[in-house]
């Protein structure tokens, strides 16, 4: 699918238009353009083919016509010609978070600034200071845009990882000499960032099968392709390792590859102890293999439990195996419902009718309509007639669906002094109240605190969204006391929700855990603004499972009564009824 490669063109061009100064509104057009291209979920190139191009909001006659020679040519002459007379390097600056073209423009004309190695010297050398509108928190912020830009290069969310992974395996398990074929790495251990993709197989003819890895659809390039192994990048930008090993030594080499290092490791110290050798090849005493087909074999000969890949971060999981305490983690199928999703109402694109519909398909009993909250205007949010409104819209949809509802939600507004952006009689009218905050990240860790903590004492709130605030590739999150959190959601019934939205996942795992141990109970939310980010819940649930959570910690596997009586019982109207929760 090139829609990434378009919009990210379409950015750059909008990039490059405002670095030198040219007419905003169409500057304006091309992100808009970039923006719907990146949000569409078909592939942009079936669509031109159907001539449907302009049929898209927000695709104009030329801009259709750019995609179109993009698509047939595999470049975009607007592109060409708006760059001409900038480096590529002073283009590439502008992905830093935090840098845009207008500080590019002026680091560029004042301190002769080309590229990130310029930049990076200059701040060393203090030479930023005093430049006008750049202050000592923008400077740290240049500093930390630096860092993120660095690690993004490195490493990409598992999110973007997880549908190559998919694609890869689909492809590959078509090939005749395959056997087995399973992702390891970090990927199988669900880390919310992936550094590469490791994929391993076994089967007799490694070099066939290296081969076909080498030529599979989306590769752009073969770093090596020997008998045993291989690896390639992607049009994701990604880098794919493939080993191919014998089915006999299949599953200790998933143990090997899946890691981390650091479990690896104390298994091995407890192997040598007991008398064995583990590696990718087997389990062996002395000479002798003792196992190796099935990973399960491993574990099972050092005296312990199975230990799901998850856990594999030697955080006592190795402990708790050999004494059989391991938790009873959370499964995708457990979930019965979402509880943060948005519809065309606020910023998403789907109706009501559609989210619901998708969500059937995907099994759940419930789905919680959360739109923004009036002050929200660059989300569209709803004033309060209108959230009235919709709650209408839902009741009436609810009388046409069996066996399934759709939960009157809202993602309100934590505003900068704590309070909510809705009132508590209107609150009053939903089921679930998602509160978040979206504006004030400044203000500093006790401030954030504090507001955060305020909403979590207010009765109608059941669910604290995307607690830190991060995007895996653009920003760190504010700072907040995540134990002071945990502490006030426990002690008044409020929910911490892991965002599974790719490029957010926070809670993150060790946060996760410790809400757990507090006895805090989780939302596994989607925050989808598209029926096709609904499958995100797989993220999520992973990061639960990361941070040791069971069915039991996470509100949305309760059947619709109890969920409904977990929100209602903070606000202390169901006393007498407590759920068994
Ligand atoms: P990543 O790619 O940075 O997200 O993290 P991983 O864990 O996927 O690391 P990677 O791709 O370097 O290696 C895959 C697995 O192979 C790793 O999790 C454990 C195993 N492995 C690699 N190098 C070593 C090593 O030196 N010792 C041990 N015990 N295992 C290793
Ligand atoms: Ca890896
Ligand atoms: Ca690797
Ligand atoms: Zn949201």
């Amino acid at each position: 699918m090139k829609n990434h490669e378009i919009a990210s063109l379409f950015e750059r061009i909008a990039d490059i238009m405002e670095l030198k100064g040219e007419n905003t509104f169409r500057i304006n057009s091309y992100r808009k353009a970039a923006r719907v291209i990146g949000d569409l979920t078909e592939d942009i190139e079936e669509i031109a083919k159907t001539q449907k191009l302009t049929d898209i909001p927000g695709i104009g006659k030329g801009t259709a016509e750019k995609i179109i020679e993009y698509i047939n040519t595999g470049k975009m002459s607007k592109y060409e010609e708006v760059k001409k007379g900038v480096s590529e390097e002073t283009v590439g600056l502008m992905q830093i978070p935090g840098l845009g073209p207008k500080t590019v423009s002026l680091l560029s004309r004042e301190l002769g600034i080309v590229g990130l190695r310029d930049l990076e010297n200059a701040l060393q050398a203090g030479k930023l200071k005093g430049l006008f509108g750049i202050g000592e928190k923008k400077i740290e912020n240049i500093a930390k845009g630096i860092e993120l830009f660095k690690i993004s290069q490195q490493r990409i969310s598992i999110g973007l990882a997880y549908p190559i992974v998919k694609r890869i395996i689909a492809e590959l398990q078509r090939n005749p000499h395959m056997k087995d074929i399973q992702a390891a790495g970090s990927l199988r251990r669900m880390r919310e960032t992936v550094g590469d993709i490791d994929i391993l197989v076994s089967g007799a003819k490694g070099a066939e099968i290296v081969k076909a890895f080498a030529n599979m659809r989306g590769v752009t390039q073969v770093l090596a392709a020997g008998d045993t192994r291989g690896s390639v990048r992607v049009e994701e930008g990604v880098q794919v390792d493939v080993r191919v090993v014998c089915e006999d030594d299949f599953g200790s080499a998933l143990q090997y590859f899946t890691g981390s290092k650091e479990h690896n490791i104390h298994l091995r110290e407890i192997a040598k102890k007991k008398g064995f050798k583990i590696n990718e090849y087997g389990i062996f005493k002395g000479d002798k293999k003792v196992g190796g087909r099935f990973e399960q074999e491993i574990y099972r000969i050092l005296g312990m439990d199975w230990i799901p890949p998850e856990l594999r971060e030697n955080r006592g999981e190795i402990e708790a195996a050999q004494k059989g305490t391991l938790p009873n983690l959370i499964k995708l199928s457990d979930i019965k419902g979402d509880l943060h999703n948005h519809s065309n109402w606020s910023d998403g694109t789907p109706t009501l009718e559609e989210m619901a519909v998708h969500a059937m398909k995907m099994g759940y009993q419930c789905l919680a309509v959360s739109d923004h909250s009036r002050s929200l205007h660059v989300a569209n949010g709803l004033k309060e007639e209108e959230l009235l409104e919709e709650i209408e819209e839902i009741d009436r949809l609810n009388k046409k669906f069996n066996g399934f509802t759709l939960l009157k939600a809202s993602e309100v507004d934590i505003k900068a002094d704590g309070t909510l952006d809705y009132p508590d009689k209107l609150l009053e009218k939903l089921d679930v109240v998602v509160a978040s905050i979206h504006s004030g990240f400044k203000q500093g860790r006790e401030k954030i605190t504090e507001r955060m903590v305020a909403a979590i004492h207010n009765h109608y709130v059941n669910i604290i969204a995307h607690p830190t605030g991060r995007l895996i590739s653009k920003r760190e999150g504010y700072e907040i006391d995540m134990d002071k959190v945990i502490g006030a959601c426990s002690e008044t019934g409020t929910a911490l929700e892991i965002n599974c939205y790719y490029d957010r996942l926070d809670l993150n795992d060790i946060n996760c855990r410790k809400a757990k141990e507090s006895g805090v109970m989780i939302a596994i939310s989607t925050d989808a603004h598209h029926v096709d980010q609904m499958w995100m819940m797989e993220l999520g649930v992973g990061i639960a499972r990361r941070g040791w959570v069971e069915k039991k910690n996470v509100i949305n596997t309760l059947f619709i009564d109890k969920l409904k009586a977990f929100c209602l019982k903070k606000r202390g109207r169901n006393k007498r009824s407590d759920p068994e929760i």
